[in-house]
Formats: C-alpha cells, structure tokens, sequence
C-alpha cells in the first residue's frame, strides 16, 4: 500500500518555527512499524506553514497515497479537517486514518460523515496501525483489531481498547526517519530530531491528557536502543536531541544510567532537551544535574505548573512538584531550577496561571518567579483538553467560556475564574512574556551566534508582533497592542487555504 502520514502545520506561541521546528515522533514510528513492503512518506506540515495547501498537493502527486494518515492535537483540529478536504478533492478514493491526542480522546469531533475518516486509531498507533493496513490490504474484517473506531456504512463501531504496548517485550520496533520527504527540522540553527527512551506516567494531574489516553503506567526501552536511536538520529544529521518522554524523570536511576550510556557512546557531543518533574530533580538534582550536563543537556523543561501550593492541589500537581523535610512540605521549583542552572543547564520553566481561585496576585507571583527563574518562559492557561479531569471539573462549574477547539492552543485564555476574566489573565501573560524571552537571547547567541545574527530581527519581530514604533515609546495603550496581536494570532491560524467541511456544524469539544 502506498501511504502518507502527516502532522499539521499549527504550532505554539512559545515554539515560534523561526526557532523550532520539530519532527513528529509518532509518525517515525508508525512508519517503523509497518510491515516493510508498503511505500511510506512522511510530512510534517510545520516545514511547509506558508504553504500547506501547495504541499498537500504536490505530495499527493508525487506519492500517490491508497491511505493518509493524520497526526492531530486538539488545537489543531480545524486545520485537519480542511487538509482532510483537500485530499479527498485531490483523490476521492483515498483512505483517510486520524490519530494522536484529539482523536483518541474526542472521536466524536471525527466521525462526521461529511468529514470521511475512515478510521479512529485510539491511543498508541504503532501496533493497531500495522493490524489495520495490513486488514485492508487483505479484504479481512477489523472488528479483530483493537484500539479502533471504524466507518461501516453510515456508522462508526469501536472495538475494545487497546493495553498500553510493552517497550520493555519489545512490542514497538525502532523509527523509521528515512521515510521523512520534507527537509528543515531545526532548534535555533541545529538539526534536531526526537527520540523516545519510556512512554506513560504514573501521576495523575488533573490537565494533563496522558492518563485518559493510556492509562497510569510506565514502561521503558532498553538503553541500548535508545543509543541506537540516538546514533540513528545523529548519522541523519541531527545535532540536538529531544528526549519526548512523557516523563523520564519517574525513574531517576535508569536516567543516570542513560547519562552514562550517553556518555560512554560519545554521544555527549549533542545537545539534548528533556523535560522533567521539579521534586526529582530537587531530591537527587546534586548528582543527577553534573552528569546531564556532561552527557549535553542543554534545556530541562521544568513542569512547574504553580508556585502557590492552593493552584498546585488544584492542578492535581503537588506530589511531583514538593518534598517533605523538616520545615513541612515545601515546593521543589526553586531548588530544581537553581541546581539545574548551577551546572550550566537552561530551565524552560512550564507554569499554568489563570486557575479558578486565581487573583491578580497570584498570576502576578508566577510572573514574577518566571522572571526572575526561568530562561524560556512556557506560560499556558488551563485549557479543558478531551477527557482530562480538569476539563470535567471546569464543565461542571460553568467556567469554560470558549468552546472552539482551535483556540486551545495553551495560550489562548479560554476558562474564566472566579475573580479574573480571561482576557484579563492573557493579557497579564503576555505583557510580562515577551520580555523574558528577550533576556534569553545572549544566552542563545553564546551559543549559535550565527543563528542570532541571521535571524535574532524576525525573531524581536515575532515576539513583539502587534507593537508599533508609538507604542515602543510609551504613546499607546497596551492593550491594544495586545488586541493586535491577538488579531494577528487569529489570521496566523489559517494554515490551509481551503474550506472547512463541517464548518457550519457545531464543533463538539469533548
Ligand atoms: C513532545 C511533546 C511536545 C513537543 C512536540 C515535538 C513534536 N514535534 O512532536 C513540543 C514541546 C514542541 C510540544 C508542544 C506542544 N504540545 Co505537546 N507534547 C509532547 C509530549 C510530551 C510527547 C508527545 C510525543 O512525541 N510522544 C511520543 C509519540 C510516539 O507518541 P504520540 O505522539 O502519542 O503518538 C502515538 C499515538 O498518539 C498515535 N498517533 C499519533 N499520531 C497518529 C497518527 C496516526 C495516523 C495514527 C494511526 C496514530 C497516531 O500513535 C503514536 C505512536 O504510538 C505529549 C505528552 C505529555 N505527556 O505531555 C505532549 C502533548 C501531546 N502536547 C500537548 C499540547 C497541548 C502541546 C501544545 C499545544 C502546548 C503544550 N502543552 O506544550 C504545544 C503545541 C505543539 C505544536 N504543534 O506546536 C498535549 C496535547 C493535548 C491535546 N488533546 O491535544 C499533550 C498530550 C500534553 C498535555 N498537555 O496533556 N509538545
Ligand atoms: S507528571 Fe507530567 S506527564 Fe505525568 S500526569 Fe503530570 S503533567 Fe502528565
């Protein structure tokens, strides 16, 4: 069968692709784990943004597709469905496949006659993917396969869920990168790539998605897999690694010994981005930090979340994220972040404000600690993804007041509270942000002086689009700066020229 597999072109306010262009790792490894006869191309669509629809095109005839396949975040639900209309106007025969958080945890949002999924693949693809191609190409029946919903007719059937595939049996074969046709990934000016070593989480906050779509577990792959991916993904010309892990940090002793095997494979030479729990690193940080730095870490994502103890019970966020000693149970964001920076590393710090019980105060305290703690800021707003708890939570108060997926991008505030309004919490946000990411700068030209040099303008552009020369020197209103930029954030997220199929139809969110 001939197969295209595509991730959509929308990304994140704090991953702007001038600096961050990142290839999707579920993809690789659906294309890995295909059974090898089938023609596989990859695109992930982030390459592309200013030309979505000319590359939808052109890959449809070069690579002739029986089946496409779609990778889709919730926030990038509208563009799927316009690329989704785009191929079928292409080939009205092809087999269209979704996958990925929206579908697993929002099937109802694709099962649309008018919308023509052909199938649901819920939660991990890599085994259900290959039993499904392989039952079309053989006329068989797929009520067999689980982890599915299916078209019959003018239906969708569901078959039972599918157990979370063990990596330590070996149940999912290595990627496959060589079946990626676009060209470009980059972090600030180096090739990236991303790598898995575990998958699951064990924890159970309450906006994550992860427990909804697998279950709590963890599961690891052998290190000697992991260096073979690393070393796959080095020999295709990456130069920064992105360990995508849903959380390493779980099993500090196995990532100590993955520093080593890093190490000792002379893979240190790379820089590596891993995102990681506060309390872990503030517990074990002091022997744990040298040796990341010596295997190359350069950025930890930290899930801070909140600094005020009330937000992190409410984010369901407190056990990763405090210790107790002697003077009680203290948060672990400080002493993580400053043991991390200590050892040369950049923090990413990851933190939710515009909570229910949120004042003025309390988003103001986490700007500050932002401020003056974090290199990159990543400040999001609770957004009600599918089937996470919060979202439950927040429906039943009444408090989710924008129910449009595609503005559930992290930082679109789309939940009130009970003192603050949205807006009023985003603008909050975005004043202070701009700002610390602009400190981060020399940081990155000691690094990649020739990426600062080349692109550092479009870079102060992008961050401060909206502003004008009257309101740089203090003679406009901020806020409507702020009313600027969210219109050009708005126009920004029209990807795809080409109509939405269900447009007109009220978009289910949950
Ligand atoms: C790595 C990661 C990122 C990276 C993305 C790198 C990249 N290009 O892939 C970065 C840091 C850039 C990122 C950013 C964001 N992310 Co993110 N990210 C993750 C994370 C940690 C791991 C995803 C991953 O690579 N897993 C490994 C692969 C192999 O697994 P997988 O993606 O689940 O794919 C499997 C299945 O889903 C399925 N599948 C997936 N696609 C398809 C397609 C087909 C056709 C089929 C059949 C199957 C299939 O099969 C795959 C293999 O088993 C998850 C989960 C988590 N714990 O936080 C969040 C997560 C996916 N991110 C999320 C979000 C919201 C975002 C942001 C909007 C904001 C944010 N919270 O950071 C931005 C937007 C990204 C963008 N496009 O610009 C949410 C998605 C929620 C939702 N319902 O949409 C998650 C679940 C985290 C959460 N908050 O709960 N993210
Ligand atoms: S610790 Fe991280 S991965 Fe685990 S449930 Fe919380 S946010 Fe999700």
């Amino acid at each position: 069968m001939r197969i295209l597999l595509l991730s959509m072109p929308d990304s994140f306010e704090h991953t702007p692709t001038i600096a961050v262009r990142m290839p999707n790792g579920a993809l690789a490894s659906l294309a890995g784990n295909l059974d090898p006869h089938h023609h596989v191309a990859i695109a992930d669509l982030v390459l592309a943004q200013s030309s979505v629809r000319r590359t939808v095109e052109q890959l449809m005839g070069q690579h002739r597709p029986d089946l496409v396949g779609l990778s889709v975040m919730t926030f990038q639900r509208a563009t799927a469905r316009r690329v989704i209309a785009l191929v079928r106007s292409l080939n009205l025969n092809v087999r269209i496949v979704v996958g990925g958080y929206d579908p697993s945890l929002a099937p109802d949002a694709w099962d649309h006659p008018d919308l023509g999924v052909d199938a649901i693949v819920r939660g991990e693809g890599d085994v259900t993917f290959r039993e499904l191609v392989r039952a079309w190409e053989e006329g068989q029946p797929l009520t067999g396969i689980a982890g599915l919903l299916f078209r019959d007719g003018d239906q969708f059937r569901a078959t039972p869920r599918r157990e979370a595939a063990r990596l330590d049996r070996g149940d999912v074969r290595p990627p496959s990168r060589s079946a990626r046709t676009l060209s470009g990934y980059t972090l600030m000016g180096r090739p990236i790539d991303v790598v898995e070593t575990s998958r699951g989480c064990t924890f159970d906050c309450s906006f994550c998605s992860i427990i909804e779509m697998r279950g709590r577990n963890f599961f690891r792959f052998s290190i000697e897999r992991v260096i073979d991916d690393i070393r796959d993904a080095e020999a295709r010309g990456a130069r920064s690694i992105f360990l995508v892990d849903d959380n390493i940090t779980l099993d500090v002793e196995r990532f100590e010994s993955l520093c080593h095997a890093i190490i000792a494979a002379g893979l240190n030479h790379l820089d590596y981005l891993v995102q990681g729990m506060t309390a872990p690193i503030a517990t074990r940080g002091e022997t744990l930090a040298p040796l990341m730095r010596r295997a190359g870490f350069r950025y930890v994502f930290l899930g801070i979340e909140n600094v005020l103890d009330e937000d992190l019970v409410f984010l369901k966020a407190r056990a990763k994220n405090s210790r107790t000693n002697a003077a009680g149970r203290t948060n672990t964001a400080l002493t993580a972040v400053n043991i991390l920076r200590r050892h040369g590393m950049l923090v990413v710090g990851g933190l939710i404000v515009g909570n229910p019980g949120d004042r003025r105060e309390s988003v103001a305290a986490n700007l500050e600690f932002a401020r003056r703690y974090v290199d990159w800021p990543y400040i999001q707003h609770p957004t009600p993804y599918p089937g996470t708890p919060m979202t439950r939570d927040f429906q039943q108060r009444g408090l989710v007041v924008n129910e449009r997926p595609d503005d559930y991008d992290g930082t679109t505030a789309v939940t009130r509270g009970e003192h603050l309004d949205p807006e009023e919490v985003e603008f909050m946000r975005w004043q202070a942000e701009r700002w610390m990411k602009v400190r981060h700068i020399p940081a990155v030209f000691r690094h990649d002086p020739w990426f600062v040099v080349r692109n550092g303008r479009r870079m102060l552009a992008h961050t401060f689009r909206g502003s004008t020369w009257r309101s740089m020197f203090g003679l406009e209103d901020e806020h409507e700066v702020f009313q600027r930029y969210r219109a050009i954030r708005t126009r920004e997220r029209q990807y795809v020229d080409w109509p939405d199929p269900l447009e007109r139809l009220p978009a289910p969110v949950h």
